[in-house]
């Protein structure tokens, strides 16, 4: 298949317009959904939309409560799913949540989600990712500037830009705890990484994003003409953003952590090939490819 996004094969960073629709329809006009045309035309411009309070106080204390168990039980644990910090032993992560955990895999098929995402990537869609990323007080370190699809694309084998990611907020996000950080508009491009993929980078990646990371011209020419957004509000709230959306957030030196849990969805149109990096596929717990999680 054409490697329409090529990335980490140049010496020089490179930046190319996107080539794929931002809102999909397979049938010509936009599914119906929950969105309204404002916000169908705010993520279209901007790359993410920001839905307070779309989870009940009581729906949030449910998944907290889930989150203590699991923390509780990965602490201990040595599976791959498991993600901890790059400084300390601390879980930073933990993967496949909507596979493994009941309350998330309800949650992987809620309405509120999945009409979203349906209307926006106008087709059946599937679960190519879900994870926890815990960002503790004091100890939850940053995630560097990346854009999510270069990841995908490149290490995951996913061809086109027809994702779409939720971050349903399971603490309250404050300017100072490490809310996520997105630089508007920037979807409408593509950043060419230098540098070659280690063989079996997602082991240091997911802790430390070294590959396959925006340059500083590339990075500055994005965040001068878009500016950097972050959005912030109560737990229950959710920040949905394109694949492509250049994000990162800070590390966490407060007392208050942040944690949330992400999920995303691909278009059952989009499913992964091989990975275009030429190495092989990272594993199911990380990007989906069983076939029957895939055709629903
Ligand atoms: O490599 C990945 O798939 C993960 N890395 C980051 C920093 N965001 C997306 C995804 O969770
Ligand atoms: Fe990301």
């Amino acid at each position: 298949m054409e490697d329409l996004y090529p990335s980490r094969i140049n010496s020089e960073p490179t930046v190319i317009e996107r080539k794929d629709p931002i809102l999909h329809s397979d049938a010509g006009q936009l599914s119906p959904g929950p969105l309204t045309i404002e916000q169908l035309k705010s993520f279209d411009s901007n790359g993410f939309l920001f839905l307070p309070n779309l989870f009940s106080d009581q729906e949030v204390k449910n998944m907290q409560s889930e989150l203590d168990g699991l923390w509780e039980e990965a602490s201990s644990s040595t599976r791959p799913e498991v993600i901890r910090e790059p400084q300390s032993d601390k879980v930073r992560s933990i993967f496949a949540v909507h596979r493994d955990d009941p309350m998330f895999s309800a949650l992987a098929r809620d309405s509120r989600l999945q009409s979203a995402v349906e209307q926006i990537l106008g087709s059946e869609v599937y679960v190519h990712q879900s994870r926890i990323n815990y960002k503790q007080g004091f100890n939850g370190k940053e995630f560097y500037w990346h854009s999510d699809f270069e990841t995908w694309h490149v290490e995951d084998g996913m061809p086109r830009m027809r994702a779409v990611s939720f971050s349903i907020l399971l603490d309250d996000n404050y300017e100072y705890n490490g809310p996520l950080m997105l630089i508007p508009g920037s979807h409408k491009y593509f950043v060419s990484c230098v540098g070659r993929t280690p063989e079996n980078h997602y082991k240091d990646s997911l802790r430390k994003q070294e590959y396959g990371v925006p340059d500083h011209e590339s990075l500055t020419w994005l965040a001068k003409q878009g500016g950097i957004s972050v959005p912030t509000g109560p737990a229950g709230s959710v920040l949905m953003f394109e694949c492509n959306t250049m994000h990162g957030s800070n590390s966490n030196i407060t007392p208050f952590s942040r944690r949330n849990v992400f999920m995303v969805y691909n278009s059952v149109s989009n499913a992964l090939v091989k990975p275009f990096s030429g190495q092989a596929p990272r594993p199911e717990h990380i990007a989906t490819r069983q076939s029957s999680l895939v055709n629903k």
